[in-house]
């Protein structure tokens, strides 16, 4: 069975990041060890929060994973709380690399055109170098666009070539695989594109468009993209999987839509992801 460590925070309410990674890594069949990053009392799209920084406590989690000789298969990393815990996850991911493992970085920090609350442009400045480390990463549109310093104003005003652009810009940068994530395709349907550059293949994944924000998505994504890939998929399968799987929750979602700030139904679906791997 393969074993990955993923670097994100707990948020007691509200499911997103480790609550949803979770769960979706084990029903595919994936060990799922982690580094919690902070504690918060919900995630921070709630009117209020409290966040506990736990950046002091990776060191010596760290030291103790490698004193045991703990190896991981994939390295994931989504929500970080702050600039400065970027460096100490980059040490981490320095530490645990090998020759084999594969390095996931979702670099959660925007949706719609937007910084998450607390989130400064400091937070872009650091994330560009990190995510050069990567062997894949998944911004959604937003960030995308702020990784690359490209002004972002609606995702129906991307054409197909500067997503393709946007693709190729990425990976130049380093990582070998990219998916950028909240892809319009038309009024109805919207999706992912993906490059691999090992295979030289673009790709696209496309299922129905929903109207609203969907919070906890993101992370439902980066984390079935990382399952899938470690049951050896193409980065286009994993990514159709991925979309497949986040429209699914939000089908679900939308029969409960009061429930929405609460992340979505992912656990009426879990079961349906037997059916990737
Ligand atoms: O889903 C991304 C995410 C993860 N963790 C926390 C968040 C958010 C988005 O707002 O606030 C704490």
């Amino acid at each position: 069975m393969k074993r990955v460590i993923t670097l994100q925070d707990l948020s007691c309410v509200g499911k997103c990041s480790l609550t949803a990674a979770i769960p979706v890594l084990s029903c595919l069949g994936v060990e799922t060890a982690v580094i919690p990053t902070a504690v918060l009392s919900c995630h921070t799209a709630f009117e209020t929060f409290v966040s506990y920084d736990l950046s002091d406590k990776i060191t010596p989690i760290l030291e103790q994973i490698k004193k045991n000789n703990m190896r991981f298969d994939a390295i994931y990393t989504g929500y970080l709380g702050s600039p400065e815990q970027i460096d100490e996850i980059s040490v981490v991911i320095d530490e645990l690399r090998d020759n084999d493992n594969l390095v996931i970085i979702d670099p959660a920090m925007a949706d719609d055109g937007e910084l998450y609350t607390g989130l400064s442009a400091d937070f872009v400045s650091r994330m560009k170098p990190f995510v050069k480390k990567a062997d894949v990463i998944i911004p959604n549109l937003t960030e995308a666009c702020m990784l690359l310093d490209k002004t972002y104003t609606s995702p129906s005003d991307f054409t197909e070539q500067e997503i393709s652009d946007m693709l190729l810009m990425l990976s130049d940068t380093g990582p070998e695989k990219v998916i950028i994530t909240g892809i319009h395709f038309g009024e109805h349907e919207m999706g992912a594109v993906s490059y691999d550059r090992a295979e030289n293949t673009f790709s696209t994944a496309v299922n129905k468009k929903h109207n609203g924000r969907y919070l906890g998505t993101g992370d439902i994504f980066s984390s079935v993209v990382t399952g899938c890939l470690l049951e050896d998929q193409t980065l286009g399968e994993a990514s159709g999987h991925a979309v497949d799987f986040v429209n699914r929750c939000i089908e679900e979602t939308e029969k409960a839509p009061d429930r929405r700030w609460y992340g979505v139904n992912f656990e009426s679906c879990l079961g349906e992801l037997i059916n990737y791997i």
